[in-house]
């Protein structure tokens, strides 16, 4: 409950504009005081670092209506340089600036795709990202004990899976919609390829998220079948395509838009498994207005400052039968008289999404 709290607070700080508060320039006790709300942890010379980023500000305003900084929009940090767009067609290639990179310590992504950024042009085709904006809907997982955010200031994410090679696995598409609603983010659940299965034997799965009041939308990016659908909720709008590898997120993106031509290779025929064809998150335009980011398929998805209790709150379906629980503390895996389960025993709670709260509460993070 406490570490809930202490995450809000912390947004609060974050999402508070910098523009408003820094109109004039800020004299030393107010700098203080900035670098005291915008610390986001108490560690040593951490907050000096604030500091420093904090008292250029003002300068970074009158250097904004100069020209001489830009905001932009980050496609894809990876590579050489991270790839930002300026508007109006212009890209730059860019740097990030070292004082960013050691506020990362700890463990903070420094620049994602989707990110918000000022950058500093040196030429028409590089430059240097003097700050990173604060992030609205974000898609993270862990690695390596470590927050990794794949994209930021999305709208929605479309959790991809197939309905055949690789085959369906609920239990994941169960684990994405956690750090999907973790993010604050809307959740689509798209299965692809229904030209290789009969419809009839997608209807259970279908039938359980869509009684859950989440949008289902089955599609084919070989027939064509559902895309229409697809589209009319893409348009417009800044979406991230999520799932394992192999089920056809960049497939579905060309489908939708043609001339990107993003790179799919066959699952392989041995393991049923994708190859990892996509190896880093992009953010592509829509000619029909709006965004979306093509992410690489995972292996394993360990879900980002998740605490055992926190679990049952992503499954929704469960809150009304928690209360005729006999033990308030119960995790509905071992206990007597658990409300959960007597729903599921009674066909109330699907017992396949029973079965992925249970992998999940025992930190089973293999797909
Ligand atoms: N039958 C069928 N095959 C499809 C469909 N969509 C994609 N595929 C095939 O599935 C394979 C994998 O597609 P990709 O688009 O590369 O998959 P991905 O999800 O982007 O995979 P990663 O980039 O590795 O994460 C390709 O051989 C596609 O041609 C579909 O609707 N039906
Ligand atoms: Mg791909
Ligand atoms: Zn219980």
């Amino acid at each position: 409950m406490n570490q809930r709290k202490k995450r809000v607070d912390l947004r609060k700080n974050r999402g508070t504009s910098p523009r408003q508060r820094n109109l004039k320039p800020l004299d030393e006790g107010q700098l203080e005081a900035l670098s005291a709300s915008e610390r986001v942890s108490g560690k040593g010379d951490f907050s000096r670092k604030r500091t420093v980023v904090a008292a250029s500000e003002a300068q970074i305003q009158q250097e904004l209506q100069a020209g001489l900084l830009c905001p932009g929009r980050v496609l894809s940090p990876r590579g050489a340089g991270c790839l930002v767009d300026l508007g109006q067609g212009r890209m730059l290639e860019c740097s990030v600036r070292q004082v960013l990179r050691d506020m990362a310590v700890d463990g903070r992504t420094v620049v994602a795709a989707g990110d918000r950024v000022l950058v500093r042009p040196s030429d028409d085709r590089q430059g240097v990202i003097e700050r990173v904006e604060p992030r609205t809907g974000i898609l993270a997982r862990k690695i390596r004990e470590r927050k990794h955010v794949l994209v930021a200031n999305v709208d929605q994410v479309l959790i991809v899976g197939s309905a055949a090679t690789p085959r369906l696995k609920p239990s994941l598409i169960d684990r994405y919609l956690i750090s999907v609603l973790q993010g604050e983010l809307q959740p689509v659940i798209v299965i692809n390829k229904i030209d290789l299965v009969d419809l009839a034997e997608l209807q259970p799965i279908v039938g359980i998220y869509a009684q859950l009041g989440y949008e289902v939308i089955p599609c084919s990016a070989r027939t064509g079948q559902g895309l229409a659908r697809l589209r009319h909720l893409l348009r417009g709008r800044a979406t991230a395509l999520a799932g394992q590898s192999g089920v056809g997120k960049s497939s579905l993106i060309n489908s939708v838009e043609p001339g990107l031509n993003l790179r799919t290779l066959d699952v392989t025929e041995e393991t049923g498994k994708g190859q990892h064809t996509t190896t880093s998150a992009r953010l592509w335009p829509l000619t029909m207005g709006g965004w979306v980011v093509d992410t690489p398929g995972v292996r394993q998805l360990d879900l980002w400052d998740l605490t055992p209790g926190e679990i049952e709150g992503y499954f929704i379906e469960f809150h009304p039968h928690v209360r005729a629980c006999r033990f308030a503390n119960c995790t509905h895996i071992h206990e007597r008289e658990c409300g959960v389960k007597l729903a599921v025993a009674r066909g109330q709670i699907s017992r396949q999404r029973f079965a992925s709260y249970c992998r999940i509460r025992q930190g089973d993070g293999d797909l």
